[in-house]
């Protein structure tokens, strides 16, 4: 692996808890490390909490903690969130951990070495949401435009940062480096706000004000600015000036934050790094904002949308995919549930999870799960090859330039492709004339699914391996890189491929208004919960005979809206009547392996006899069959 990639998030202030917006930088920083992963390249992926200030102090008293008690708790609450988003990160920095602490004293030192730090008294307008102060002319009509407050007229000594003498520096540094900052927009605005003569950076903030903070190392009686502090941690966490990850990986930096904070990282920290000697970053990304019915989102508007609400309901994959494919990098996006819900509907149970469930149902009922040898292909074949091996070079191209929603539009381009491809080469009639077409046609599906297979794997990690596995692949996720994706029939399945329920099941409708009701009620959650169960002894449990049986014929029942009639090999056959109309189409049942319970009493059910009971789990998103991992042999005892 020739190079590095370093991707690092916002350190979010822990004076609120994680909302969407937070959990749109983490998800998209962790995409592009997924992405630059299976390039392959070497990565590192940073993000963290920001801890110290005049705003955590402030929430730190309105919940009745100390600081340090109330960072701990907010702080963890980011730390654990993550993994639940399949969050994949290299490290998780906060500004309180103690190398990050002598990690800023030693670059305020070097700063002031280099006589870029000098003490005077200062007036100026103070807005504590934003932690800075305000020139007259950014204020509207005399207030903040972020927080819409009147700031606070503030006068004392303190330290400043010279940073009016890296003006001209900055400048030619962004002309020189077209994508410095990109979008362009945001390299506009940077370009535009350094037109104005610079004005030096206040970095400190007397102790008699403010002692939740890190002590200057040329005074004790002041803490550092909380941005000089926040913006050290992208070096701090590389072990800056002597760690090996640091040589590695800072030549390859890449911010990645919304447009809120691009004055400190497009203006502030570059000046910082050039004064402690330091090279410039490589990119800083920034991406819009998600609002709320063309609103801004905030905790005192009471319009925060929780990620894990959202979850809970529709999965996560189908979240992470809507955050990625409905925003454009850069732009603004509103944030609406019933997009969500559509988005859901129509790409992924339609065209993602209708796609992946039939081609499969197809390699099981023509050639019970083995992937067969390809004979001459036609042209229909080759446009479909060239489509499948062109989208990885456009991929590429759109990830590394940011443009993530186009990366997915050129995915699901391939998927309607691939469904067009399925329908006028119509396999089911193929199988009655000319099976050796049919195995071409089922080989050219299968490499078209395992391309889109392992290019969703950054985007929707957990569906990918569960795509890849069903595909019998040896290789699943970070394993399996582009190189290996290009190779068209390079990899064999090494297991039967299976067939498995709905990646996607469709939502309802009705899903969200249910969803706020809980959310209103306060209880969510509350009938999740699983009563205590009565216990039974080993004996009673051994008295259950559980199997695997494979479904071989499913049917409707006349005149019943919910039952499927299935015919179960588990070594001999069974009727066995289920409850799955809702959840299954009878199709896609064929060839699925399934969990039976055989020594059931047998019951007539609208006239048809059941002989067993299915194993399914049932959950806000509906009804899941308990299926065998691998596939096995009929009439396996289950223990
Ligand atoms: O600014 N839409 O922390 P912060 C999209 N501690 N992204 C959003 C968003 C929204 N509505 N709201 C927040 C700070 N974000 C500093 C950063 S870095 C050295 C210090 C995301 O908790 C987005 O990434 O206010 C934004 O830049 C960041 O959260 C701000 O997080």
């Amino acid at each position: 692996m020739a190079e590095q990639y370093y991707i690092t998030t916002p350190i979010y202030y822990v004076n609120a808890e994680p909302h969407i917006g937070h959990a749109y930088s983490t998800i998209v920083a962790d995409t592009l490390n997924r992405f630059y992963t299976i390039s392959p390249t070497e990565t590192f992926f940073l993000t963290g909490t920001d801890e110290h200030g005049d705003k955590i102090v402030e929430a730190a008293q309105k919940s009745g903690q100390s600081p340090k008690e109330y960072v701990d708790r907010i702080s963890g609450m980011f730390r654990d969130l993550w993994p639940k988003l399949n969050i994949s990160y290299h490290r998780f920095i906060r500004t309180t951990d103690k190398h990050h602490q002598e990690t800023v004293r030693l670059i305020l030192s070097r700063v002031k070495e280099k006589g870029d730090i000098y003490f005077s008294e200062y007036e100026g307008r103070y807005c504590v949401g934003c932690e800075r102060f305000y020139t007259d002319r950014e204020l509207v009509d005399g207030k903040c435009p972020d927080h819409q407050t009147e700031p606070q007229v503030i006068r004392e000594a303190n330290y400043f940062f010279r940073m009016s003498r890296y003006q001209q520096w900055l400048i030619d540094h962004i002309n020189d480096h077209p994508d410095f900052i990109r979008p362009e927009r945001y390299r506009n605005e940077v370009l535009s706000f350094l037109t104005e003569p610079l004005e030096d950076l206040c970095i400190s903030r007397p102790k008699s004000r403010l002692t939740w903070g890190i002590t200057l190392p040329f005074d004790e009686n002041f803490v550092t600015y909380v941005w000089f502090d926040a913006l050290i941690n992208y070096v701090s966490a590389l072990g800056y000036p002597d760690g090996d990850l640091f040589r590695k990986f800072w030549p390859h930096a890449q911010h990645l934050v919304a447009k809120d904070i691009l004055k400190p990282h497009g203006i502030y920290w570059p000046c910082m790094l050039k004064s402690a000697g330091i090279d410039p970053y490589q990119h800083l990304n920034v991406h819009g904002y998600w609002n709320i019915s063309d609103g801004k989102m905030s905790k005192s508007l009471g319009n925060v949308v929780r990620p894990l609400d959202l979850v809970d309901v529709y999965g996560l994959d189908p979240f992470r995919y809507f955050l990625l494919r409905e925003m454009v990098f850069g732009l603004d996006s509103a944030f609406s549930e019933e997009a969500l819900v559509s988005r859901l509907n129509s790409d992924l149970a339609n065209d993602l999870g209708n796609l992946v469930s039939r081609s499969l149902t197809m390699v099981h009922r023509f050639f019970k799960g083995e992937l067969p040898e390809p004979g001459v292909s036609d042209e229909a074949d080759e446009e479909l090859k060239k489509s499948a091996l062109e989208l990885i070079d456009l991929y590429e191209r759109e990830m590394k330039t940011l443009a993530i929603h186009k990366a997915l539009m050129a995915i699901w381009e391939v998927i309607g492709r691939l469904n067009k491809y399925i329908d006028s080469m119509a396999p089911w009639v193929l199988a009655k004339s000319d099976r050796e077409r049919l195995g071409t046609v089922i080989f050219h599906i299968f490499e078209t699914l395992r391309i889109i297979g392992g290019l969703l794997w950054p985007f929707m990690p957990g569906s990918a391996e569960k795509i890849q596995e069903q595909l019998g692949l040896s290789k699943t996720g970070k394993d399996l890189t582009l190189p290996e994706l290009r190779r068209w029939g390079g990899e064999r399945p090494v297991r039967n491929i299976i067939r498995a329920p709905a990646l996607f099941p469709r939502v309802e409708k009705d899903k969200k208004e249910k969803r706020e009701k809980k959310t209103d009620r306060g209880d969510k959650g509350k009938d999740e919960q699983i009563p205590g169960p009565p216990l039974i002894s080993f004996e009673d449990f051994q008295k259950l005979d559980l199997r695997i049986g494979t479904i071989r014929e499913a049917g409707a029942i006349p005149g019943s809206r919910k039952l499927i009639r299935l015919k179960v090999d588990i070594g001999e056959e069974r009727t066995v009547v289920a409850g799955l109309k809702d959840h299954y189409k009878e199709d896609d049942l064929i060839g699925t392996q399934v969990v039976l319970v055989v020594n059931l009493a047998p019951v007539k059910l609208m006239g048809v006899e059941s002989r067993g009971m299915l194993l399914a789990a049932g959950d806000k998103a509906g009804l899941h069959l308990v299926v065998p991992d691998t596939p096995a042999l009929p009439g396996a005892r289950v223990k």
